[in-house]
């Protein structure tokens, strides 16, 4: 390459850059798509078409991007500011002009839609350590500023929840794309989809987690709680539960669930040799597939469960690599707060209920119809755009006084 071709280039390269914001704009002005399962299904089957998926994507990743692009845009100056956030900015508007290429191409050329896979794959990739050094960037604003008060609690999770959301939500996208469209089926998996098992075998899923799950505890302690494990159908007794979802997404809320049960119930005998079992049930309805993961490991207090969704609370610094061997298996960073964005993302939830002196139950609830489980996802707007001015302001509820009510200056009068 000539110089001048380079100088070329490089200009060229800035003033897309400049026109990033006039294109953040614009998209962000769209809501996104959500989809339902079926949908996802269905454009990877019935209707393959990679022009279809193509033409929808060129419009739809950008709109989802620029959709969290201006919330990252509010987050407070102190934390836009760090090192970690703007190299996560820079990700997002990188990945959002290599997408904008593509708008001025033409869908029928089959080179076209082969670089489309290409430029996703290596989106994909760039991403991959978001979650990270988004923390890393809470770690940073910690250590900046002590004041750990509700308000910036509250702005870091609902912030982290729909920055989160958005991305799970992208990958999503990505993978079915590339999935699909990369020429090569699944033979060993017949009903996979791109990521999507239309034939998801939860039990065999959970059973999975919790190998993996025992082999890391049994690398920390001395052993692990056995699992017990009862299933209905309500729909068809003694018939497996199959319903249509991401295996993977599945198997990390289970997995990171095992760990966080297997930890508590070890810590909580040590004195004693038995240790009580993990008890999963799995219940298939006609609307709701519920797990509920049951521990004997002491339990939570009431007042500190809300902890273990936060990510300001639970953001502690990353263990170092010669640390490595002395990782808890759970209980850093942000398994928890993530498992119940997977299970929500999908139009599920994760719930916890403990009982201090007990144990603790870790109930998920995922939708069984195709038609249900749609995308749950962030929109930009006015009403998103209030949450970030939110100010600190007076409770409306009283401050219990830690002082004894001295009911004497109350007796005036006979
Ligand atoms: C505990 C704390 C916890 C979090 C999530 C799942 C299970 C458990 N058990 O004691």
């Amino acid at each position: 390459m000539t110089s001048k071709m380079r100088c070329v280039r490089s200009l060229m390269k800035a003033a897309a850059l400049a026109n990033v914001p006039r294109h953040i704009e614009h998209f962000s002005k769209f809501s996104p798509s959500p989809l339902s399962m079926k949908q996802f299904l269905d454009f990877g089957s019935t209707n393959a078409c990679e022009r279809t998926s193509f033409v929808f994507l060129r419009q739809e990743l950008p709109v989802r991007l620029s959709n969290i692009m201006k919330e990252i845009n509010l987050l407070p100056d102190k934390l836009l500011a760090t090192p970690s956030v703007q190299l996560v900015q820079t990700w997002y508007i990188q990945s959002l002009m290599e997408i904008l290429e593509f708008l001025d191409k033409n869908p029928d050329e089959q080179r076209v839609l082969e670089t489309f896979v290409e430029v996703l794959e290596a989106i994909r990739n760039r991403h991959n350590e978001v979650v990270p050094t988004m923390a890393q960037g809470v770690i940073e604003y910690k250590e900046a500023f002590t004041q750990q008060d509700p308000v910036t609690n509250h702005n870091i999770q609902y912030f982290l929840d729909r920055f989160y959301t958005s991305r799970i939500s992208i990958r999503m996208l990505i993978n079915q794309h590339t999935l699909v469209f990369n020429g090569s089926t699944n033979p060993a998996h017949p009903n996979t989809i791109g990521c999507i098992d239309s034939k998801c075998d939860v039990t065999e899923v959970a059973r999975d987690a919790y190998e993996s799950a025992k082999l890391l505890c049994e690398q920390y302690y001395l052993g692990a709680p056995e699992l017990e494990l009862r299933q209905i159908n309500a729909n068809s007794i003694r018939e497996p539960i199959y319903i249509s979802y991401i295996p993977s997404h599945l198997y990390h809320m289970l997995f990171e669930l095992f760990k966080n049960s297997m930890r508590a119930t070890i810590e909580n005998h040590e004195a004693s040799r038995a240790l009580p079992p993990i008890k999963v049930m799995i219940a298939l309805g006609g609307e709701d597939l519920s797990i509920k993961m049951s521990d004997r490991g002491g339990g939570v207090p009431f007042r500190k469960i809300e902890r273990l969704f936060s990510y300001m609370y639970s953001t502690a610094p990353r263990p170092s690599a010669d640390d490595k061997h002395r990782a808890p298996l759970a209980g850093f960073g942000y398994g928890l707060p993530i498992t119940r964005l997977y299970a929500r993302y999908f139009q599920g939830d994760l719930q916890l209920h403990s009982m201090e002196g007990y144990g603790t139950d870790a109930v998920i609830h995922l939708k069984v119809l195709s038609t249900d489980s749609v995308e749950r996802l962030p929109v930009f707007n006015k009403s998103a755009l209030r949450h970030y001015k939110l100010t600190l302001e007076a409770d409306d509820w009283c401050i219990p006084s830690k002082e004894p009510l001295d009911l004497a200056v109350h007796r005036t009068g006979k």
